[in-house]
């Protein structure tokens, strides 16, 4: 029976070594959720790295970390602590990272780190090779391993082999700057499906591969090697009914059952009559529009003094890649700009931002989706945005407004979410008030909209129509070898 191999740079797994003990647990994150079907259908694997370096594993270790993976149909690749400093932290996320999302003055090249990159993901597809026979599925996943389908491709050319990149893909005059441009192209191009978030990225990715490669392209077909490879856009959706039950099961919390964090929302929702919340939640990266939304809500208390002591903006900003120096930076600028803000606005009874610089618990995070009144997201660039779809899903009683960044993916999904532009203050002040005035059938007729999009492209509905796309493709490549 043929199986499908998904690839992900980590394994939807937490590894970690307690007191010579090893505790695995698998991850709920939404990829794995939306790709447990994929994964767990038929002798399906997921191949991906563990978690742990091989300095942090002995060989008796190792023969425990590979059991425990097994068990839940996984294989660890094994990654050195300079393959990770080099691959990951750096090419990964020093270069493509920032040269993908438009950050070109981030951008840092060098040839340590590129041949690190395509060294480890020869790790990755030599562990794909060892584990695929003709007329399996491989599906590749994100920006880490652009260079693994072409590797696979090379040496099994009957296995199928699709690809999702999670982030966006930029311009062909973003794209052009980058040395190792037609190299990328190339890898990816080992794929037989190659998938988007949006159609604009889908265009931006065709534009190159026609203009760097000088390749045929035809709609959204390339011709490359003999070979027809489709290219289209999935949008990615999330565990609807996870949010929407978890969000159902808060309603019904008596005191007892209630967090610190909902009892203090609670004191100070009915303390300060018709106090509103706006919430933010992202990693801290430079991506996230963290800066101007603080800026914009500044100008805001400015522009509209009678909202002061009467609305207050709850940010949560998860820790992220904290090695690499312009995600210190950008903690230092928040740390400085929340500071400012507090300090100038701040009275007795009232502080406008609450600042939390953590990864909270599921459990938080539907505290904070539910007794938000606005949800307020802004990044500068955004290959999707979970965090806007999260929120929808949470609003049972159909109250509550989005204000969505147009630069991300997700913009182009929700159109009846308050939509701005996340460079322009004004803008945003304007929409803030917007929301926070917007009448309750306006608010539910908006949110019934969102709803319905959001709950029928699941991440299920997401992972399945990526296989069933990959599935056409392969058998149309049956039928032209037949003739
Ligand atoms: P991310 O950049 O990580 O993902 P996003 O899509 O918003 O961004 O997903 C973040 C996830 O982390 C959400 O599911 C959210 O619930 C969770 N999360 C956020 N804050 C948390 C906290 N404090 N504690 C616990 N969990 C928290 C990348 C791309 C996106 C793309 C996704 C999926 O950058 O554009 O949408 O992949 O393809």
């Amino acid at each position: 029976m043929n199986k499908t191999i998904i690839v992900s740079n980590r394994l939807p797994l937490q590894v970690s070594i307690n007191d010579d003990e090893l505790e695995v647990t698998p991850s709920v994150g939404g990829l794995a959720t939306g790709l447990k079907t994929v994964h767990k259908d038929g002798n399906g694997i997921w191949i991906g790295w563990s978690g742990l370096t091989s300095e942090e594993l002995n060989p008796e270790l190792e023969a425990k970390v590979n059991d425990a993976v097994t068990k839940e149909q996984c294989v660890a690749v094994n990654l050195t602590q300079k393959d990770l400093d080099l691959y990951y932290y750096g090419f990964s996320n020093r270069a493509l990272w920032p040269l993908f999302h438009y950050f070109i003055e981030y951008t840092e090249y060098n040839t340590e780190s590129w041949e690190v990159y395509r060294s480890v993901n020869q790790k990755f597809a030599d562990k794909v090779l060892e584990h695929a026979v003709d007329g399996d599925k491989v599906w590749v996943q994100d920006y880490q391993l652009l260079l693994v389908p072409a590797m696979v491709k090379a040496k099994k050319p009957n296995i199928s082999i699709g690809f999702f990149n999670h982030i966006p893909f930029p311009s062909y005059e973003i794209f052009r700057t980058f040395p190792k441009r037609k190299e990328l192209l190339e890898g990816m191009l080992g794929a037989d499906l190659i998938g988007f978030h949006t159609y604009d990225y889908e265009r931006h990715f065709l534009s190159s591969v026609k203009r760097i490669l000088s390749l045929e392209v035809n709609f959204n077909k390339v011709t490359y090697n003999n070979r027809i490879i489709k290219v289209d856009s999935f949008p990615m959706g999330i565990d609807y009914e996870k949010f929407e039950q978890a969000a159902l099961d808060h309603d019904k919390m008596n005191e007892d059952e209630k967090s610190e964090i909902q009892k203090r929302l609670d004191q100070h929702l009915q303390k300060e009559d018709g106090v509103k919340m706006i919430l933010s939640i992202d990693r801290m990266d430079y991506t996230k529009g963290i800066p101007n939304r603080i800026k914009a809500f500044e100008y805001f208390l400015k522009k509209y003094p009678q909202f002061q002591e009467k609305i207050r903006l709850i940010m949560l900003a998860v820790p992220s890649r904290s090695q690499v120096p312009q995600y210190q930076k950008l903690k230092q600028e928040t740390d400085e700009l929340v500071g400012r803000i507090n300090g100038e606005f701040s009275t007795v009874s009232w502080t406008p931002i609450w600042y939390f610089y953590r990864a909270l618990p599921f459990q938080n995070l539907i505290d904070l989706y539910t007794s938000s009144d606005v949800a307020l997201i802004t990044p500068v660039r955004d290959g999707m945005n979970l965090v806007a779809k999260e929120y929808i899903a949470t609003r049972t009683r159909e109250d509550g407004v989005l204000i969505l960044s147009e630069m991300t993916g997700a913009s182009k999904e929700l159109n009846e979410a308050l939509l701005i532009n996340p460079f322009n203050n004004e803008e945003i002040a304007d929409s803030i008030k917007q929301a926070l005035e917007m009448p309750k059938p306006e608010q539910q007729q908006r949110m019934q909209a969102l709803q319905k999009r959001v709950s029928r492209y699941s991440v299920k509905k997401w992972a399945n129509e990526f296989m069933n796309s990959l599935n056409q493709v392969h058998k149309v490549y049956q039928i032209i070898e037949a003739k």
